[in-house]
This record gives structure tokens, C-alpha cells and sequence, in this order.
């Protein structure tokens, strides 16, 4: 029950001082009050990047959800769910898209404030890491993530006076049902794109459309991870994912992956080719990766690289990784028989 100062007793029988005291004290109440108003009224929500299958082999490349709606002065903090690492970046309008290294340029930590005039970005984020951002500005921004260039959604920062379309139970609900089909989604009749009779499809996946943008989803595997042929033989590996970059690395682990090593050269048609004499030569393809999609306004990108034949003159065991996916499992090994 609130005191009644005026039944405890007349103002004139209190002290000067003390009067100061009790209206000092109700007056950095009232200001504190008024200044915090904001922040109690301002949500947290909670949001998450990326999903995987337990053996790590499927990866959701996808914000979930990738489309929400909040208040100005609210905050959203994303958490990492899956072992490829993403970033949370928020550019402005007609910038140039960063490569994930250099940031936006520089990194946030822990927390941002977005409010459409000047970027933010996180760094390469891992497995259970997290951002909070905070929206002081109305506005419709676009969410994406530097390493994935097909995986992008959208926050809507309404005026207080607009009501929520939904709470924060509908978007983790959303948020498993839209990670359980990303990572269910398989096109058995799907046909691989191989030409060849001695073929390994490396990884392979699809970008799903939504009303915010785009998720992606990425079999980090190769079709075959243990294939037999015989010494003469060419083998060839094709990359079926149109987003997601690739390589075949045997041997020694080159310190830059995008360019093939020395000892690879270029068939006719473009696909990289090399010759391995023991099981213990090194060849490495370097990025293996589709052309990006077209849009009006942007220069015409080359012909990707999807192709890398190996010839393989000896009999023998041979092991390879996907340099960058080797760590989510991505390993297959080609048994030459004389
Ligand atoms: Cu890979």
C-alpha cells in the first residue's frame, strides 16, 4: 500500500531538510522511471541461425525464422545452431556486399544497434555463439549472412502504435517446423549431372524461396565416399550445389584453397583435370563453384567451375577431403584396383 505522507503527519512539522529528502527521492524516482519506460516496454526476441542433421552432413544455410516482426526499441538475439559458422549482417541499401573477412568493413560483438543508416556485422559465428541487435528506427531491413550468399530474411520494425502479427511461441514453432523440412527435403528422383560412367557428385542441395528471402539447403557429403575403378581410369567430380563452394584436396592441404594446385590443368571443356601416380601425391582442385545468379544491373559473371577429373595410373588406396567441409565429414576415398 502506497504511504499517505499527509496522515503521518502536516508538512510543517517536518524538517526543511527532510522535505528535501522525500521530494528529491520521489523526483529521481519519476526520472528514472521515465528513462527505463523504454526499455521495460522494449521485447527481447530470440531467433536462431542454421540447422543440421545429426552426422552434420545436411546443413540449413537459413535464418529461422527468416522473417519477424517487432517494435521499435526492441531487440533480437540470434544463437548459432549448427556447426558451419554464419554471420548476422545488416547492410544499407545499394552497399556492396563485403567479403565475410573484412566485415562491413569491422565487426560487431555481442551486441549492435541497426537503424538502417550505417551496417553491422558479426564475424564469423560458431556452434551456440550469439548477437543481439537492438532497432531503434522503423523500417524493413534485410538479414544476411556474408559466408552464404543464398540465405537472407527480414526483421520489420513497426511504430508501437501497429500491432505484432505474432509472438514469440509462434516464431519457435516456425522455426522447427521450418528446420525439420529444409533438412528432410531429398529429390530422390532428381537426376545426378554426371556424364561420366566413374562420377561423384560433390555435395548437392537446393535454395527455397520464402517470403523473406532465401534458405539453402547443403549436403556437405560426396555421393560416393568409397568408389572403386581401375588403374587408367578417370574419375570426375561435379559439384551439384549451386551455392555452396566445394573442393577435391588429395594429399597436402594447400595454404590458399581457391586456385587448383600446380599439377592441375584445364580440359577443353573447362573441368580441371590431374594425374596421380601414388597414393601419397597431393592434387587439389580449388574452389569448385557454380556461376552466381544474374541480376539486372550486374556485370556477367564467368562460367563456373564445377568439374575436377582425376586420372589415376597406380593402384592403391587414395583418401580426399572437401577442404572446407572436411570437419562436418566431408571425406570419400577412391580405391584403384590394377
Ligand atoms: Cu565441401
Amino acid at each position: 500500500m502506497a504511504p499517505n505522507l499527509g496522515q503521518q503527519s502536516s508538512a510543517r512539522h517536518i524538517p526543511t531538510h527532510h522535505l528535501f529528502n522525500i521530494f528529491g527521492k520521489l523526483h529521481l524516482m519519476f526520472v528514472a522511471g521515465f528513462l527505463l519506460l523504454p526499455q521495460l516496454l522494449a521485447a527481447q526476441w530470440n531467433a536462431t541461425v542454421g540447422a543440421e542433421s545429426n552426422d552434420l552432413g545436411r546443413q540449413a544455410l537459413a535464418f529461422l525464422p527468416n522473417e519477424i516482426w517487432i517494435h521499435t526499441g526492441d531487440s533480437i538475439t540470434w544463437t548459432v545452431e549448427a556447426t558451419e559458422p554464419h554471420t548476422i549482417t545488416f547492410l544499407t541499401d545499394g552497399q556492396i556486399r563485403p567479403p565475410f573477412n573484412v566485415g562491413c568493413p569491422g565487426f560487431s560483438a555481442g551486441s549492435a544497434v541497426f537503424d538502417g543508416s550505417s551496417c553491422i556485422t558479426s564475424a564469423l559465428l560458431f556452434k551456440d555463439a550469439k548477437i543481439t541487435v537492438t532497432f531503434p528506427v522503423a523500417g524493413n531491413f534485410k538479414l544476411d549472412c556474408l559466408l552464404h550468399s543464398d540465405m537472407t530474411g527480414i526483421v520489420h520494425v513497426l511504430d508501437p502504435s501497429q500491432r505484432l502479427p505474432h509472438d514469440q511461441e509462434f516464431y519457435d514453432r516456425l522455426t522447427q517446423t521450418e528446420a525439420t523440412a529444409l533438412l528432410a527435403d531429398r529429390d530422390t528422383t532428381k537426376p545426378k549431372h554426371l556424364h561420366s560412367k566413374n562420377g561423384v557428385a560433390v555435395g548437392g542441395g537446393e535454395v527455397v524461396a520464402t517470403g523473406a528471402g532465401t534458405d539453402t539447403l547443403s549436403v556437405m557429403r560426396f555421393s560416393d565416399p568409397v568408389i572403386t575403378v581401375h588403374a587408367g581410369d578417370t574419375l570426375e567430380w561435379t559439384n551439384e550445389d549451386s551455392t555452396t563452394t566445394h573442393t577435391v584436396t588429395f594429399g597436402t592441404e594447400p595454404q590458399d584453397l581457391v586456385p587448383p594446385s600446380p599439377n592441375v590443368t584445364v580440359d577443353h571443356d573447362g573441368a580441371r583435370h590431374a594425374v596421380l601416380n601414388a597414393p601419397s601425391d597431393s592434387a587439389h582442385s580449388g574452389f569448385l563453384q557454380a556461376a552466381p545468379q544474374d541480376r539486372v544491373g550486374l556485370a556477367q559473371a564467368p562460367p563456373g567451375v564445377t568439374r575436377f577429373r582425376v586420372t589415376f595410373s597406380k593402384p592403391g588406396i587414395y583418401p580426399y577431403i572437401c577442404a572446407l567441409h572436411d570437419g562436418l565429414g566431408m571425406r570419400g576415398k577412391v580405391v584403384v584396383l590394377p
